[in-house]
C-alpha cells in the first residue's frame, strides 16, 4: 500500500460513524481541532464525509457558543478524565474547556475543494462558526490577545509557555486518580505527574463553579495569553469573514474581532525575548520562552523580520521540521512531547502561512523535512526533530489527514528531482 492509500486507510479504520478518533487506544473520543484536521484530510477522498466530520463537531456546542475541546460520544475507559469527571451536565458529554478553533480555517479550505457541492454545508455552519467566534471574543479576549484557562485548551499542553503559569497552580490535594496515557505510550514522552495533577485542580476548580467561564476567567487557578490561539483564531476569524461575504452575509462584526486581535499582537510581542510569547495574564509576567505557537504568527500573517531570525536560528538548530520547543534552550526535551519535538500539524499550519506570505521556498523545506519523518516511521503523532525517532500514538489522524493534504504533495521540482 503506497503512503496515500495508508493515509486514507488510517482515516477511515479511525471513523467512528461521523467523527474521528484521533488515535485508537489513547484517544478514544472526538477531539476539537484534530476533528477539523481530519475533515481537511477526508475532503481529499470523501467530501460529505469532511462536511460530516464539521457537523458533528459543531453540534456539540454550548448553549454559550462554546465548542468543547474533547465530545464523549461512547464512554470508554481508556481516556482520563473521562465524562464523569468533567461533569459538564452537557448532552453530548463534554469537556468543559475548548480547544483551537481551527475548523473555519479548514472550512474555508474544503470549500474551496468543490464551491457547488459545498454551499449549502457550509451554510448550515456558518451560524455555529460565528457562535462560536463570537465566544472566543466575549469569554476569552478580554484582556486583548486569546487567553486560555487551561494548558489543554492550547492544543500545547505541556509547553514550557505555560510553566509560570502552571508554577502558580497547587495540585497537591486532587485526590487518588489513575492516568490511562501512560499505560498507552512510554511515560517518558509524556507530561509528568506533577504536570497532571495541576490539569486535574484546574479542571476540578471549573468543575466547582458549574462550569462558568466568566467565573473561571475571573478567579480560576490559571489565565495565560496564548500566541498560538491568538494567530489561530486571528486567521480563523478572517477567513470566516470571507465564508460569510461570500454568502451575502453581514460579516461587520467579524471583522471587528479580528481588527481587535490584530491590534492587541503587540500585548504579546517580548522585545527582550525577539518573539511572541505567552503571557501570565495574572501578573502580566512574559513567560520568556521560544516555542512554536509564536510561529504560527506567520499563518496570520504577522511575521516581521525579528521573528525570522527566530525561526531560522530554531530550525536550523535541528534536522525535520520546526521543534515545540528553543532547541538551544536547557528546557528543550526532543521526545517530551510538546517540550522539544516536531508536530507535523503545527508546521502544516506554519507552511500554509508561509506559502501565502511569498515564502514559499521556506514553505518546501517545511513540507519535505515532515515528509521524510512520515516516509521514514508512519503516521505518527509526533517525531523527535534531531533523529527522527516516532513519538506518541501511531496512525494518527491528523498526521494522515495532512499527509493527504500537504506533507505528501509533492511538487513538480521534487519528482523530478526523486526521478533523476
Ligand atoms: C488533552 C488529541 C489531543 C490533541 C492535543 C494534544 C493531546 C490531550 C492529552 O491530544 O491532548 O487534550 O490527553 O494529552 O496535546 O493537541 O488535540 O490528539
Amino acid at each position: 500500500m503506497n503512503l496515500d492509500e495508508q493515509a486514507r486507510e488510517i482515516l477511515r479504520r479511525n471513523d467512528k460513524g461521523g467523527y474521528t478518533v484521533p488515535t485508537h487506544g489513547l484517544y478514544p473520543y472526538q477531539w476539537n481541532w484534530d476533528s477539523a484536521f481530519a475533515a481537511w484530510g477526508f475532503a481529499t477522498f470523501d467530501l460529505p464525509r469532511a462536511w460530516d466530520e464539521l457537523d458533528t463537531l459543531m453540534s456539540s456546542q454550548w448553549d454559550d457558543g462554546m465548542v468543547p475541546h474533547i465530545i464523549f460520544h461512547k464512554s470508554d475507559p481508556g481516556y482520563f478524565p473521562g465524562p464523569e469527571v468533567w461533569d459538564t451536565g452537557q448532552t453530548p458529554p463534554s469537556s468543559g474547556i475548548s480547544q483551537p478553533p481551527v475548523a473555519a480555517i479548514m472550512a474555508r479550505q474544503i470549500w474551496a475543494t468543490d464551491r457547488d457541492a459545498g454551499t449549502e454545508r457550509i451554510k448550515a455552519l456558518y451560524p455555529k462558526l460565528v457562535g462560536w467566534h463570537r465566544w472566543w471574543h466575549d469569554y476569552r479576549c478580554t484582556f486583548g490577545p486569546a487567553a486560555i484557562t487551561h494548558p489543554w485548551e492550547s492544543g500545547r499542553d505541556n509547553c514550557p509557555d505555560w510553566d509560570i503559569g502552571m508554577a502558580d497552580v497547587d495540585g497537591s490535594g486532587v485526590g487518588e486518580y489513575t492516568r490511562r496515557d501512560t499505560g498507552h505510550v512510554n511515560p517518558e514522552m509524556r507530561p509528568g505527574k506533577a504536570d497532571y495533577d495541576r490539569y486535574i485542580a484546574m479542571l476540578q476548580y471549573g468543575r466547582s463553579t458549574g462550569w462558568d467561564q466568566a467565573k473561571i476567567v475571573a478567579g480560576g487557578p490559571f489565565l495565560m495569553a496564548d500566541p498560538g490561539i491568538t494567530f489561530m483564531l486571528l486567521r480563523a476569524h478572517e477567513d470566516l469573514s470571507a465564508i460569510g461575504r461570500e454568502l451575502g452575509q453581514d460579516v461587520s462584526e467579524i471583522d471587528s474581532w479580528a481588527t481587535e486581535l490584530r491590534s492587541a499582537l503587540p500585548l504579546i510581542w517580548n522585545d527582550a525575548l525577539g518573539a511572541y510569547d505567552a503571557r501570565n495574564l495574572r501578573n502580566d509576567a512574559f513567560a520568556g520562552v521560544l516555542g512554536s505557537g509564536a510561529f504560527l504568527a506567520y499563518l496570520a500573517g504577522a511575521g516581521n523580520p525579528k521573528l525570522d531570525a527566530q525561526l531560522m536560528r530554531a530550525w536550523d538548530a535541528v534536522n525535520y521540521g520546526i521543534p515545540s520547543a528553543d532547541p538551544e534552550s536547557e528546557i528543550f526535551d526532543p521526545r517530551r512531547y510538546w517540550r522539544g519535538p516536531t508536530w507535523p500539524v503545527v508546521n502544516s499550519l506554519i507552511a500554509l502561512g508561509l506559502t501565502e506570505n511569498g515564502r514559499s521556498e521556506l514553505a518546501e523545506r517545511l513540507r519535505s523535512e515532515t515528509a521524510d519523518l512520515i516516509r521514514k516511521h508512519g503516521f505518527y503523532e509526533y517525531f523527535d526533530p534531531v533523529d527522527a525517532t516516532p513519538c506518541g500514538g501511531a496512525d494518527f489522524t491528523w498526521t494522515a489527514a495532512i499527509w493527504l493534504t500537504w506533507a505528501g504533495n509533492e511538487t513538480e521540482n521534487a519528482q523530478q528531482k526523486g526521478a533523476a
